[in-house]
Order: C-alpha cells, then sequence, then structure tokens
C-alpha cells in the first residue's frame, strides 16, 4: 500500500486540509504558502516578538490610536453592540477598545489557534466580567455562524485590527468585507486596521528586521509544516527576504532556495531550483481612499478615520449601508 495513503489516514480533518493547501501551493507557479500557516504557538510568540521590533512601527502606531481614540471609536460604533473580532490573538488592542466601548453586549473573538482562543478569552472574562465572552474557533475567511448573546444586541459590529486586511490580495479583500457586511446586516459597522502607504525604506525594514525575528518568523513555517506534515525541508537551505512590488502596493514575503533540493511531504516531492522562492505572504498596502473604495464595493461607507500624525497606519469606521444579501 502506499504508505502516504497510511498516514493521510490517521490526519485529522485540520491537517488533511493543511496538507492539500500546502500541495497545491508547492505545485503552482511561482510556489506558494498560505500565511494563515505562520501561526503555530512558536509562530504565534514569534509574531509578538515582531510586534516589538524597532523597525515594525505597525503594531505601535495602531497601539497609539487605540490608545488616545478608544473612547471616540466605541462611541462610534454606538451602544449595545455584540463586538466580533476576527484574528483576535491575545486581543491586546481589544482591551483599549472594550474600555471604550458604551455598555458592549458581548465580545466574539474568533481565532483559528484554539489554545491561545480559550486562554485570551478566560482571562477576558475575569477581567470583563460584565461582557459575556463568546469564542469561536474558526478560519474566518470561511462562513461561521454568530454565537447567541444571553442579553440581545442592538447591532454587531466587527473589529478588525493589525491589518490583517492586508493578506488578502484586493479581490478577496471585498469578498472578505461583503462577508462582514452581511454578518453584520444593515445598523451594523466596521472597524479596521489599515498599513498606509509611505516610504518604500520603512517599509522594507518593517519586513527586514536587523535582529532576523522576521526571517525566523518566515522559516518557522517551514518548521510548523515539517512537523504537522512530516515534511522534510531543511531551514538551513532556505533564506528570508521581503520585498515591496510597488506596482502592486505590497510587501511580498519570501523563502529562497539556496541550491538545487528535494523535498518530501505526504509521498509527493518537490524539487526547487537554486534560488527559487516560495512566496509565503503579501501585505498590501493602502491610501485611505484607496481602502475605502475596496470596502465600498462591498457596502461599506466610510463614516470616519483616526490616523498617526505621520500617517502610518489608520484606523477607519465603516457603516453597513445597505444589507448587500
Ligand atoms: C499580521 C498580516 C499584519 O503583514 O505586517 C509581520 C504579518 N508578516 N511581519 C503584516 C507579518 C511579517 C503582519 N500582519
Amino acid at each position: 500500500m502506499n504508505p502516504s495513503v497510511t498516514m493521510q489516514q490517521g490526519f485529522s480533518r485540520a491537517r488533511r486540509v493543511f496538507l492539500r493547501d500546502v500541495i497545491a501551493g508547492l505545485r503552482s507557479t511561482p510556489k506558494q504558502l498560505p500565511c494563515k500557516y505562520f501561526y503555530d504557538r512558536r509562530g504565534s510568540e514569534l509574531f509578538d516578538r515582531i510586534c516589538l521590533l524597532d523597525e515594525y512601527y505597525l503594531t505601535r502606531a495602531e497601539l497609539a490610536l487605540m490608545d488616545q481614540f478608544a473612547p471616540e471609536m466605541g462611541a462610534q460604533i454606538g451602544a449595545g453592540a455584540m463586538l466580533v473580532e476576527y484574528g483576535s490573538g491575545s486581543s491586546v488592542k481589544t482591551r483599549y477598545l472594550l474600555d471604550g466601548l458604551p455598555d458592549p453586549v458581548a465580545y466574539v473573538p474568533v481565532d483559528i489557534s484554539g489554545d491561545h482562543l480559550q486562554q485570551t478569552a478566560g482571562e477576558l472574562a475575569r477581567d470583563y466580567p460584565r461582557i459575556e465572552i463568546l469564542p469561536v474557533c474558526a478560519d474566518f475567511t470561511k462562513d461561521f455562524a454568530l454565537p447567541r448573546s444571553r442579553q440581545p444586541a442592538s447591532h454587531a459590529a466587527v473589529y478588525f485590527p493589525g491589518s490583517t486586511i492586508g493578506n488578502f490580495l484586493p479581490g478577496e479583500a471585498v469578498a472578505l468585507l461583503r462577508r462582514i457586511t452581511r454578518m453584520c446586516g444593515t445598523g451594523g459597522g466596521l472597524l479596521i486596521g489599515i498599513d498606509l502607504k509611505k516610504s518604500i525604506p520603512t517599509i522594507e525594514a518593517a519586513y527586514n528586521d536587523r535582529l532576523g525575528v522576521t526571517a525566523e518568523f518566515n522559516l518557522n513555517l517551514l518548521r510548523h509544516i515539517n512537523r504537522e506534515l512530516g515534511a522534510d525541508f531543511d531551514l538551513d537551505q532556505f533564506f528570508h527576504q521581503a520585498r515591496y512590488n510597488a506596482e502592486l502596493g505590497r510587501v511580498e514575503m519570501h523563502l529562497i532556495s539556496r541550491r538545487a533540493q528535494t523535498v518530501t511531504l505526504g509521498g509527493e516531492t518537490v524539487e526547487f531550483e537554486p534560488g527559487e522562492t516560495i512566496c509565503t505572504e503579501h501585505s498590501h498596502k493602502y491610501t485611505v481612499d484607496e481602502f475605502a473604495a475596496v470596502a465600498s464595493a462591498a457596502g461599506l461607507t466610510l463614516r470616519r478615520e483616526w490616523t498617526t500624525e505621520k500617517r502610518e497606519f489608520a484606523v477607519l469606521h465603516f457603516a453597513v449601508l445597505q444589507h448587500a444579501g
């Protein structure tokens, strides 16, 4: 019997999807891997370290906005909301928002990483006893059901911080925002963090830090694949590089093969040429107007914007105007 078949039978559903995604990505030209698989335990820790780096201005800029304007953002969202966060991670920024929101009914953190989610939900339940915490372990790019809160909410508001929307191609971003529009319905809203276009050296430095934490984060994707899928990537034979594609307005992260090599996974082999790259992440940068146009295509209207003085980062509030259906 083909050994890969026996192995796959022992795989959980999530792992089979992971394997399918990885093989499809490595079979395409140019090779690519989905960035959502960065976030195993170690990947999440490395990302937390990225957020503290001198060069990685994004988190500091967004936190400064939350620190200064959360009460205004909360007022803009309105009283009695169910706050739904996409990709909640450690919910650090959320605490500012929960502190600024008038009488929120429930907080629904949505994250793909179940362990992290349960831990964070427990901490929030302890610190915010008056807000019902309803964690949902899901991939927010797929449909998921909103939990029902004990106390009925007047409306749903999605919080999508961190410029995570930048990982999606503009067309995918419209599709994801449409889901949000549909889920919230008329009267709902979206508060979203967007990394803004700026000088290329500033952007590139944020993804090529001197300490090499981003390189570790990128390479850890291969380690994750080795561990979960029994692949045999040699991490020493790939190196990290991030470059800004000005035409498409995005950072592209790559893992570059140092030499010709063959990698085995799931009973299949994948060949690499010297210098061949795997694109592991796109991180789109927008102007406020560009992003408002993307959101408008999904039935969302810009209501307010908060930007840092140096215009590094923006937090934008959109209203669902017409329920797209
Ligand atoms: C979490 C997607 C916003 O694109 O800046 C950081 C991920 N990748 N350094 C980003 C990331 C490399 C980050 N996002």
